[in-house]
Formats: C-alpha cells, sequence, structure tokens
C-alpha cells in the first residue's frame, strides 16, 4: 500500500501548527531543519516540506495528495483542488486598507485608484463583483509599504493583529476574505489513500473537539441534584456518583468552551461545590 504524501510549509507561520496537529493526532516523524520530506514512524504518510505557495500545485499535480496551507493561498492560486477541513490556525483577514487620514465612505472611493497586493486574483474578482475599476499593482512582499513610498494609494494584505496597519499609517477599511489553514486534497484520491485521509481526519477532529472542551467535576447536595443536571449539556447524560459523606454527590459533566463561564455561573448560583474543570485530551463521540 503507497503512504499518504502530504505537503506542509518548511518554515513560516503554519510550520509549526501543522508540525503540531500531526503531532498531537499520534503520528510521529522527524521535522529536522533542511529535509525536504520525512517517513513518519507510525502511520502510513510521508511528509514533504514546501513553501506555502508551492503547495497548491503539488496537490493539483498529485505530487502530494493532501496539504496544509492558507485558504487565501489556495484562492489566490486557483487550482484544481477540494478543501476538506478548515484547521482553525493561522486565522487572518485579507483587508483594503489606506492611509488613516484619507476618508473612506464606500468601495466607490476606490474607483481609479491604485492598489498594491500579493493577491491580485482574489482582490480583481472582488473589485469586480463590487463594480470597482482599479489599477491593481501585484508585488510580492512589503506590501504595507507602497503607500508611504508613493507606489499605490491603497494596499490588499493580510492583517492579524493590525500593528503592521497601524505602524505604517494605514486603517483597514474593507475585509475581502477571512482566511484560516486549510486541508486541501488532489481530486482524484485513490481508494487506498482515501482510507488513510479519513483515518487522518478522524484524529484530527478528536483533538480539536478535545480542545474546544473542558471535563468538569463538582459536588452537590442531592436535592440541588436535578437543578445541576438541568444546567449541564454533557455529552449524554452527566454522571453522578454518591460522595462518602451523606446526601452529597460528585457529578462530571464535558462543557463547550463557548458556554463554559455563562454554565459555571449558574452552578454555583445552584448550589454547585468544589468546582473543577480539567483539559480533554481526545474525544471520540
Ligand atoms: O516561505 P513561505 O513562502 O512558505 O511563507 P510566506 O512568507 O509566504 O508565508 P507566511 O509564513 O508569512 O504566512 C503563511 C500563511 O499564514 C499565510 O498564507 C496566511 O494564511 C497565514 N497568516 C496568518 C498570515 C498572517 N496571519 C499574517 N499576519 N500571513 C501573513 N501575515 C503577515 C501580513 O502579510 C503582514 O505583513 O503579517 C503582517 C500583518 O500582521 P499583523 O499582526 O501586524 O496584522
Ligand atoms: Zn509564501
Amino acid at each position: 500500500m503507497r503512504n499518504l504524501k502530504i505537503a506542509i510549509q518548511k518554515s513560516g507561520r503554519l510550520y509549526e501548527d501543522s508540525i503540531k496537529i500531526l503531532k498531537e493526532a499520534g503520528i510521529e516523524f522527524n521535522n529536522g531543519i533542511n529535509k525536504l520530506k520525512a517517513e513518519a514512524y507510525n502511520f502510513p504518510l510521508e511528509v514533504f516540506f514546501l513553501r506555502d505557495d508551492d503547495i497548491p500545485q503539488y496537490v493539483e499535480d498529485g505530487v502530494a495528495d493532501i496539504g496544509i496551507v492558507g485558504e487565501n493561498v489556495v484562492l489566490e492560486k486557483n487550482k484544481e483542488l477540494n478543501i476538506i477541513e478548515k484547521l482553525g490556525f493561522g486565522k487572518c483577514r485579507l483587508s483594503i486598507a489606506i492611509p488613516k487620514e484619507k476618508k473612506f465612505t464606500s468601495l466607490q472611493d476606490l474607483q481609479g485608484q491604485r492598489i498594491a497586493t500579493s493577491y491580485a486574483g482574489i482582490l480583481n474578482t472582488f473589485l469586480q463583483k463590487n463594480n470597482v475599476t482599479a489599477d491593481i499593482h501585484e508585488i510580492s512582499g512589503s506590501v504595507e509599504i507602497a503607500p508611504g513610498i508613493g507606489l499605490a494609494d491603497a494596499i490588499c494584505d493580510l492583517v492579524s493583529s493590525g500593528s503592521t496597519l497601524f505602524t505604517n499609517g494605514l486603517k483597514e477599511v474593507e475585509v475581502v476574505l477571512k482566511s484560516e489553514a486549510v486541508l486541501v486534497s488532489n481530486k482524484n484520491i485513490a481508494f487506498e489513500q482515501q482510507k488513510i485521509i479519513e483515518k487522518l481526519l478522524f484524529r484530527i477532529n478528536a483533538v480539536r473537539k478535545a480542545k474546544n472542551n473542558k471535563y468538569i467535576l463538582l459536588n452537590a447536595p442531592n436535592e440541588k441534584l436535578e437543578a445541576i443536571i438541568s444546567i449541564l449539556p454533557g455529552m449524554k447524560s452527566p454522571t453522578v456518583l454518591p460522595l462518602a459523606e451523606k446526601g452529597w454527590s460528585s457529578v462530571h459533566s464535558v462543557l463547550n468552551e463557548n458556554e463554559f463561564w455563562d454554565i459555571i455561573e449558574k452552578l454555583k448560583e445552584n448550589g454547585a461545590q468544589g468546582i473543577l474543570v480539567v483539559p480533554i485530551e481526545k474525544m471520540v463521540l
């Protein structure tokens, strides 16, 4: 059986999280610097380390079966690929920014303006959709300095914290695209490799679900149990165990990060005591 081949960034913003997601899925491999590829010891996977810009092409050509890359790169390269999963890291947005002293009322203000970007394809589609005709200057790096040196009136670039825009005297006026790292695959995956992808996805999702959830343990007097159980969502229903002290029980359940604090407050109001919250390593539903 042929191993599944995955392409990940060899260095840069997605490198560490890409390695982490595979390692947390229990896949062991050697990720030494300056390596082009590595074979996993305990999973039928071969890892290729590439520049992120090259990943869509390699996956389209089938040199790699799947890859981890920013959605922004996938859309810009416009290759024949399937996006099979959003991975929840490398989050950023592709935005239009202008010098902070300029006023902006609508996208129509960009009519006839010069916009510098490394994302000419995505920007062009976006402007066309919004009936704006602008002069797109495609440059490969340091886009944020273009207005300052008189090369452009606006830019379209990736933003995460916004500090790069700020230090260059720019303000964000329009979000073109929200992006994060995604798992992409070749359009024609053979049956055997498809099975390995499913195994990999199963593990990745178990880890991600676990991260979004916490295991909670609390003590409650038995007369409050009904109220407390009605507050807890749990995977099925909470586990209730008697405590050594008469009239008291221990309640165990799983809480989602999003609703976590609200529920904790309600539990306290309803008589829960000794609340413990512990991380979950893997979660298989
Ligand atoms: O060498 P290689 O070609 O592989 O890497 P690269 O230099 O092209 O890419 P890299 O490592 O910088 O980014 C890889 C991916 O990370 C991108 O394609 C995005 O999907 C994602 N990502 C997430 C980001 C950012 N956040 C980000 N903030 N990519 C770039 N930036 C840059 C942005 O271009 C700007 O220069 O960071 C600056 C803005 O950051 P803030 O925090 O100041 O707003
Ligand atoms: Zn790149």
